[in-house]
């Protein structure tokens, strides 16, 4: 399978990009494996910075006809993410006065977590587009009425305008922004609302979270070359807000016009500013950091290998993927990874083979340690495995024991 090697940045099409990390050839992170015969083909993982609009993205990009047609990631496993759709439902409602229906189009709508809260919380009109069958196909038995396609102009010519488009966890994904906008700004009503959430490169680089980046995610977005792409398709950004999902992201409202522009937005800019983001030396230092992770994960997981500690994981997700591969770990530190996901059960890791399994491995191999792979949900993982008795390993910022 062939790959796109990117020349110009995707948001300006500026010439300078500067290389600051290079995770190595790794498999596609939610191309899990049936056995642990597969070789999965891998594919480099660098990240280029664009020295004129600092856009953060890969140097290569695989086609998202082989990334997404059968999806193993279903949004609504996370309880986590169920009450965040639920508060966004909410917080949007308080934008809009609420004398009639509102209509909605949820961009990869994924297992439609998003639009069930949606749905709770009185629209009347709503839709789904979707590229993975398997997702939609389950969307569409809760009810839901699916595109089941890529977001584009022709994929979504029978949608009509609406109040509201969301777009989580997708606007890093696409390549093409310049259409996937268009097509955007043709669906929005006058006084519609765009809200685009993504993990905030501020938090890769400040948290070390260098295991957000896989072949799915193209970009890792600043607000500034956000708002520039925006703009250029006629939205303004006019509130941005941080918010703690996945390990910390961007929510981002922009609209055709007419709303005032929050001190928020400007703020944000400002902070990013401050904090050297628009200045390669600002990424300089980050690879170092990030070989730091590899080199304390092997040496921990190498000494509970010797003490013939039960090293376990929970979270077998894309990003884990990216931290197993890079840091050399396989099925003989990890004997198995627990996930709710029952897509995912039965398969193994991609490069790493290490066997999926569900929750009660748990309770038949009795961990001694629990390495969470999925750290941006420690919190209800933790919760969900008090009873095991064993301690976890997080490694990201850095590596440690809790
Ligand atoms: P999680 C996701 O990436 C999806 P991933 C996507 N690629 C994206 O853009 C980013 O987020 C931002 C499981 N789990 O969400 C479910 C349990 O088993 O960190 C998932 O497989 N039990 C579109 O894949 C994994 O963990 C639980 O209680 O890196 C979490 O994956 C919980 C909470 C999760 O994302
Ligand atoms: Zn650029």
């Amino acid at each position: 399978m062939d790959y796109k090697k990117v020349k110009l940045c995707r948001i300006c099409g500026g010439k300078r990009l500067r290389k600051y990390l290079d995770l190595g050839s790794q498999p596609l992170a939610n191309n899990l494996q049936d056995s642990t015969k597969s070789k999965p083909q891998k594919f480099p993982l660098e990240v280029l910075f664009c020295e004129e609009c600092y856009l953060s993205q890969l140097s290569a990009v695989i086609s998202p006809k082989v990334l997404y047609n059968n999806y193993p990631y279903f949004s609504s496993v996370s309880k986590t993410f169920q009450k965040h759709c639920i508060s966004l439902a909410e917080h949007v409602n308080k934008l809009f006065k609420k004398d009639r229906y509102l209509s909605l189009i949820d961009i990869a709508s994924n297992d439609g977590c998003l639009l069930e809260m949606f749905r709770r919380s009185g629209y009347g009109l709503m839709w789904g587009v979707e590229p993975s069958k398997n997702l939609t196909e389950k969307s569409e038995r809760n009810g839901f009425t699916i595109i089941n396609d890529f977001w584009s102009k022709n994929s979504c010519k029978a949608l009509p305008q609406v109040d509201v488009i969301t777009a989580l966890n997708v606007f890093a994904h696409v390549d093409d922004l310049e259409s996937f906008l268009k097509t955007v700004y043709e669906h929005l009503t006058p006084s519609g609302v765009f809200i685009i959430e993504v993990p905030y490169l501020k938090n890769l680089i400040e948290q070390n979270q260098f295991d957000t980046i896989y072949h799915e995610h193209l970009s890792y977005f600043l607000l500034h070359p956000i708002k520039v792409a925006l703009r250029r398709e006629g939205l303004d950004v006019f509130r941005v807000e941080e918010i703690d999902i996945h390990g910390g992201s961007l929510r981002i409202f922009s609209c055709k016009d007419g709303r005032n522009v929050e001190s928020s937005v400007w703020l944000t800019e400002a902070i990013e500013k401050r904090k050297e983001f628009y200045n390669f030396k600002t990424y300089r230092g980050y690879a170092k950091r990030v070989e730091k992770i590899r080199t304390d994960l092997r040496k921990m997981l190498g000494g509970f290998k010797k003490l013939k500690k039960r090293v376990m994981a929970y979270g077998a997700s894309a990003k884990g993927n990216t931290l197993l591969n890079y840091c050399g770990v396989t099925n003989t530190d990890i004997t198995a990874i627990v996930d709710d996901t029952p897509a995912k059960q039965g398969k193994f890791t991609p490069g790493s083979k290490i066997p999926i399994v569900n929750g009660d491995h748990f309770d038949i191999t009795h961990p001694d340690y629990i390495v969470l792979t999925a750290w941006n949900f420690s919190a209800e993982m933790k919760k969900k495995t008090e009873h095991v008795g064993a301690k976890y390993i997080v490694a990201i910022p850095e590596v440690r024991v809790e």
